[in-house]
């Protein structure tokens, strides 16, 4: 079984660390996927972090994820709260799926408070600002282990 962990992001988190960092931190993405490899690693995991502004091209990342990956953790952005599409993706994904929010949705407008991809996933993290995703990958270690 393959030991990666994908860690997957949707629109605009590209921006991560550029701009409103009132609401998202300081953090980059490249800040994030530094502290999960090396936390991955130590758990004896290899991990591949990836982003798009296209909800088709995050379904196809989430088809090759079927093969190559143990667990997804996923942000995926404002898609969380439209997205079908991505939900019956993951639902055709059979290992844990951990979904990760920076900002507190709940605390938010209330179109954010609904999450199509919470019916699929194992667990929900909102709010921890971007050590959500190193929360998220101990969660997937232990699951698959
Ligand atoms: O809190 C989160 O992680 C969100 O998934 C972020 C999405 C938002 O639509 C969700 O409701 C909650 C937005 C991502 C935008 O990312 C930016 C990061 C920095 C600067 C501008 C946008």
């Amino acid at each position: 079984m393959s030991k990666t962990i994908y860690i997957l992001n949707g629109p605009n988190l590209n921006l991560l660390g550029q701009r409103q960092p009132e609401i998202y931190g300081r953090e980059t993405l490249a800040d994030v996927e530094a502290d999960c490899r090396k936390l991955a690693e130590g758990l004896g995991f290899g991990l591949k972090l990836f982003q798009s502004n296209h909800e088709g091209v995050v379904i196809d990342t989430i088809h090759e994820a079927r093969k190559s990956a143990c667990g997804i953790v996923i942000n995926p952005g404002a898609f969380t709260h439209t997205s079908v599409a991505i939900l019956d993706a993951l639902n055709a994904f059979d290992g844990p799926v951990i979904e990760v929010h920076i900002s507190n949705v709940h605390k938010r407008e209330s179109f954010r408070h609904h999450s199509y991809v919470s019916l699929r996933a194992e667990g929900v993290i909102a709010g921890l600002g971007t050590e959500g995703y190193q929360a998220a990958v101990r969660r997937i270690a232990q699951l698959v282990a």
